[in-house]
């Protein structure tokens, strides 16, 4: 699964990716200093089920510190979007098509209102970032609008050809957009035009099909720069006005404590409360002095928001579950020896077989049965899987 890190320019995006994967990338406060769009590998933090069987393991593709599993999940980090995007302005449709992959999105503001609406320094408190959120979903309606117009004439025929139903027509013009068929259902359900001819379809119902798709696709709010006093307000009545969730976030303090600890200076996992200087670690005056901000700030807000909010897009609104292959349901080993070695992010509603075939190809077209390690029982291949599960998936392959 990828996660898009989207917004308007020098909102923090840059550096929200930055601390999510720790990959050093441009940051500064030139519009447009990331160009070209970068991708990296960031995680999730879960409670691994090392600590509930009791056994000592040894991950491969993801890290296990103190019983978190962090599961590790693709981000891009995409150019600002600036309004008119969707009309080429700006680097305009180049960032949206970077988008078009992104199975869930982090809608990334500058919640000290200290940027205008082009990116520009302002003094804090002057713009509400609200009318971001706004606009940027309107940019992107804007763009899923017009994918759906281009060649609409020869689309209406199309429908007319499959009984006027305009599900499969729209479903493979949204194909590129990672919007699945059961999605284009839910917003034809929505906006009352399931069952309309797509003949009947103005420019209002295009609009308002497209406002509905954009609405389902797992997203949340990184009200960023929290640590800016103007935020708090902002904050709120983001959360007063908004249906998805807000996360408040510091994405620059969540890089400097993600290198602290990679420096051996402080003890601190990404989503934790707090952190502790390690006994013997040298700091400068400098780096004390900012330690102590950056614990002010945890304590008002609980955390830097980096972890939560991609915990929150990739399980809570995306439906992520984790899932351990195995080889040995005994040792709950690869066919090395290694102990759970592997964790996996997959949508709930995922399936036994079609897990198979996440995993290789091979595995899925020879897939006789899986068994759940913890129980010793066969699984039902057209069952979803249960979050947390060790499954050992049998294949003639
Ligand atoms: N106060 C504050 N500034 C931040 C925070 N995160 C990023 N910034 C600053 O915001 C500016 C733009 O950051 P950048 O990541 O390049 O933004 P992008 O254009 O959205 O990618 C830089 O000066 C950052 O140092 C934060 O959590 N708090
Ligand atoms: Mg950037």
């Amino acid at each position: 699964m990828l996660v898009g890190v989207v917004g308007k320019t020098n909102v923090g995006k840059s550096t929200f990716f930055k601390a999510a994967t720790l990959i050093p990338v441009a940051i500064d406060d030139v519009p447009f200093t990331t160009i070209k769009p970068n991708r990296g590998m960031a995680a999730v933090r879960t409670p691994c089920v090392c600590r509930d069987l009791g056994v000592r393991d040894e991950p491969r593709n993801s890290k296990c510190i103190d019983g978190n599993r962090f599961v590790p999940v693709e981000m891009l980090d995409v150019a600002g979007l600036v309004k008119g995007a969707w009309k080429g302005r700006g680097l305009g449709n180049q960032f949206l098509d970077d988008l078009r992959q992104a199975d869930a999105l982090i809608h990334v503001v500058d919640a000290a209102g200290s940027t205008d609406e082009d990116g520009n320094r302002v003094p804090p408190g002057s713009r509400d970032p609200l009318e971001d959120v706004m606009e940027i979903e309107e940019e992107i309606t804007r763009w899923i609008a017009s994918i759906l117009k281009r060649d609409w004439e020869k689309s209406v025929r199309t429908s007319e050809t499959v009984r006027g139903d305009p599900l499969v027509v729209l479903s493979e013009k949204l194909a590129g957009l990672s919007v699945s068929r059961g999605e284009v259902a839910a917003a034809l359900e929505k906006t009352g035009l399931a069952g309309t001819r797509l003949s009947s379809w103005k420019d209002e119902e295009i609009n308002a099909f497209a406002s509905a798709i954009y609405a389902l696709k797992p997203k949340v709010i990184a009200a960023n720069k929290a640590d800016m006093k103007e935020a708090e307000a902002n904050i709120e009545s983001m959360r007063r006005s908004l249906s998805i969730p807000v996360i408040p976030t510091i994405a620059e303090a969540e890089v400097a404590l993600r290198l602290a600890a990679n420096r051996g200076l402080i003890d601190y996992l990404p989503g934790d409360q707090a952190f502790k200087i390690r006994p013997g670690a040298q700091l400068t005056s400098g780096q004390q002095d900012a330690l102590k901000r950056i614990q002010q700030m945890l304590e008002k807000w609980g955390s830097t928001g980096v972890q939560q909010a991609i915990n929150e897009v990739v399980l809570n609104q995306y439906g992520a579950i984790v899932v351990y292959p195995v080889e040995d349901v005994n040792k709950y080993s690869d066919s090395k020896g290694r102990v759970l070695p592997d964790a996996y992010l997959v949508r709930s509603g995922t399936t036994p077989k079609e897990f198979a075939y996440k995993i290789h190809t091979d595995l899925g077209e020879g897939y006789l049965y899986a068994v759940d390690a913890v129980t010793k029982q066969r699984l039902p291949e057209d069952k979803p899987l249960k979050n947390r599960v060790i499954i050992k998936i049998v294949s003639s392959k």
